[in-house]
């Protein structure tokens, strides 16, 4: 359990104000370096972010490698090779942040097969925060980013074939007002759940914290939806002084709340990351609960102490978790319902 005293002490006096022992205390029950990611394709993920944590590396490099590992491999919801949207076209959103509070975005960027690289350069090489569409696509031509070629994976093409089949998605007037069907499938054949997003948060030995975020998004969503994974306090949220967190599930319902920004608050008011999470699910249920029981949000997040929990609204949601070259393992999250 987290020392609540310690972590009151180090959100009023900020790290630098902790003396020795309460910060020894506190700092002793996490792990250092860290690295936690939704879902299975985590621990691959994760596997990348250690190599780089493990000699001392920046969490913000671990990050970025480790989610590019997933954006490669061929999955339903990450990447090129992802479901695409009612229009059969790919699209991905894509966040990262530092332990500065720097943040890049790219949301909608099409052709482009690490939008997490990309929205690293949105960071570091604009004066902005998020670019979408064509010109975040114009912007990663720019840096030097291949532009791929316009087709689905073989899955994809499979799973968009079979869902326009069985939805008969015909344009029916105020689709959009008929939640969640304009989402649907909400889960996929095998009965998992239609999203796997990768969110990825990290502390580094020098005790910075970092996370990123990417994703192609709910599968055959309206052409032009951006969820949370693009948003800052939605989909990620990094806060050097706290920690982070990352989010998953139907975007619509973390964006609502801000999702990880809630969770990060809550933790620099003394709560665990576990009890932190799980305080922005309640938000979710409590705000109305017909969305929360029939859809999915999972959300995880890190501490400075090194500390790790998730939580989520239906049970089925897993997180990585890393702290060693042996010690890469998944995490059933306890959910509301
Ligand atoms: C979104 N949160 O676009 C993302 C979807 C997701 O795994 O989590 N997919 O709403």
């Amino acid at each position: 359990m987290i020392k609540r005293r310690a972590f009151v002490q180090l959100a009023t006096f900020g790290l630098s104000g902790l003396v020795g022992p309460a910060f020894k205390a506190f700092y002793k029950e996490g792990y250092k370096p860290i690295v936690i990611s939704t879902w299975g394709e985590g621990i691959n993920a994760n596997k990348a972010a250690w190599q780089i944590l493990r000699k001392g590396g920046r969490a913000l490099d671990a990050v970025e490698a480790g989610v590019m590992v997933t954006e490669n491999s061929i999955n339903c919801c990450v990447g090129l090779g992802a479901n695409p949207d009612r229009d059969g076209i790919v699209t991905l959103d894509a966040s990262i942040m530092d332990e500065a509070g720097n943040a890049g975005c790219v949301a909608a960027l099409e052709r482009i097969k690490h939008p997490i690289s990309v929205a690293r350069r949105v960071m570091e090489k604009t004066p902005h925060v998020m670019l979408v569409g064509e010109g975040a696509q114009k912007f990663a031509v720019s840096e030097g980013f291949a532009l791929e070629d316009q087709k689905l994976s073989p899955d994809a093409e499979k799973s968009y074939r079979e869902w326009l089949k069985k939805s008969q998605y015909k344009p029916v007037i105020n689709i959009e007002n008929s939640h969640p069907s304009a989402f649907a499938p909400r889960h996929l054949d095998n009965g998992s759940w239609n999203h796997d997003t990768i969110g990825m948060i990290a502390l580094d030995a020098k005790g910075n914290v970092s996370g990123s975020c990417t994703t192609s998004g709910m599968g055959f969503k309206m052409r032009g939806r951006v969820g949370d994974s693009p948003i800052i306090g939605a989909g990620l949220f990094v806060d050097n002084e706290v920690g982070a967190a990352t989010a998953t599930g139907l975007g619509e319902e973390v964006i609502k709340i801000c999702g990880t920004h809630l969770v990060v608050e809550f933790m620099r008011q003394g709560l665990s990351p576990a009890d932190a999470c799980k305080k922005a699910v309640e938000r979710i249920v409590k705000k109305n609960y017909k969305n929360a029981k029939d859809n999915q949000v999972g959300f995880i997040a890190i501490n400075k102490a090194g500390q790790y929990g998730g939580y989520c609204l239906q049970k089925g949601f897993n997180f990585a978790v890393c702290y060693s070259g042996n010690n890469n393992f998944l995490v059933d999250s306890k959910s509301w319902f």
